[in-house]
């Protein structure tokens, strides 16, 4: 990259950072633990979330930013599970930045929020390196898309704090070892709690609910 090029590149950050840190700020004054969930596209985020707000929707008040190149057809299909959500169409953009997110925000009611989920642009590489004020990101990844995804695109897996693995009902049909995977993603970030889940048949989401859950009592402690 050119030295100019590198230095647009820090401005937009820095620009970037500075209003995730508003966002991040106004969060915390409602106590709303937030997830970015970042994965390549097709990896399950939406029905992931279509089955943790049926499984979470009698216990926490929820909402959800559904970000998208184009189209509003997963804040669709997260709105007819009855939760408050909001779309951010990029109209080409790779990544959702803070902007979007607080614009979004705005119009959502925060005090009326424990858990918000915001669904990121499906992208491995963009979505990582601009922070929306979350409270922490998630990576998901299939099983579909290999073992080496975590070695190849390592920013994600680093800057993540949970690694969901997707579609594990697939595995008797691959060649995929959750093995591999699940250590190729803890030498990039040994750091990683790893749920392993199926949307289809269930597997693993009563672990990744309770974790929400505490997750959610531990924010409202501690703010
Ligand atoms: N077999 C299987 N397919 C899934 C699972 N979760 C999602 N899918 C399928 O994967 C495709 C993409 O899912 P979607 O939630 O839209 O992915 P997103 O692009 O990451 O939001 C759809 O055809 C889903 O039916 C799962 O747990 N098992
Ligand atoms: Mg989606």
């Amino acid at each position: 990259m050119s030295a100019e090029r590198v230095e647009v590149r820090e401005k937009v950050l820095s620009a970037n950072d500075q209003i995730a840190a508003e966002v991040r700020d106004q969060l915390a004054g409602h106590r709303v633990f937030t997830i970015n969930l970042i994965s390549s596209p097709g990896s399950g985020k939406t029905m992931l979330l279509e089955r943790t707000v049926d499984l979470l929707k009698g216990s926490l008040r929820l909402g959800v930013v559904a970000g998208d190149v184009q189209t509003r057809n997963d804040a669709e299909r997260l709105e007819r599970h009855g939760i408050p959500v909001r779309a951010i169409e990029t109209g080409g953009g790779c990544h959702l930045n803070a902007r979007q997110v607080s614009e979004s925000l705005a119009s959502l009611d925060l005090a009326q929020t424990d858990l918000l989920f915001i669904e990121n642009v499906g992208n491995l590489v963009c979505p990582s390196s601009f922070d929306l004020g979350e409270s922490l990101k998630v990576v998901l990844m299939s099983v579909t898309e290999g073992e080496d995804k975590p070695l190849k695109y390592p920013a994600a897996f680093r800057r993540a704090s949970v690694l969901v693995l997707t579609k594990v009902d697939l595995v008797p049909h691959l060649e995929f070892s959750t093995e591999t995977a699940i250590d190729n993603a803890l030498s990039v970030n040994p750091d990683l709690r790893v749920f392993a889940t199926s949307s289809y048949t269930g597997e693993g989401l009563e672990l990744w609910t309770e974790w929400l859950s505490e997750e959610v009592s531990a924010c409202k402690r501690d703010s």
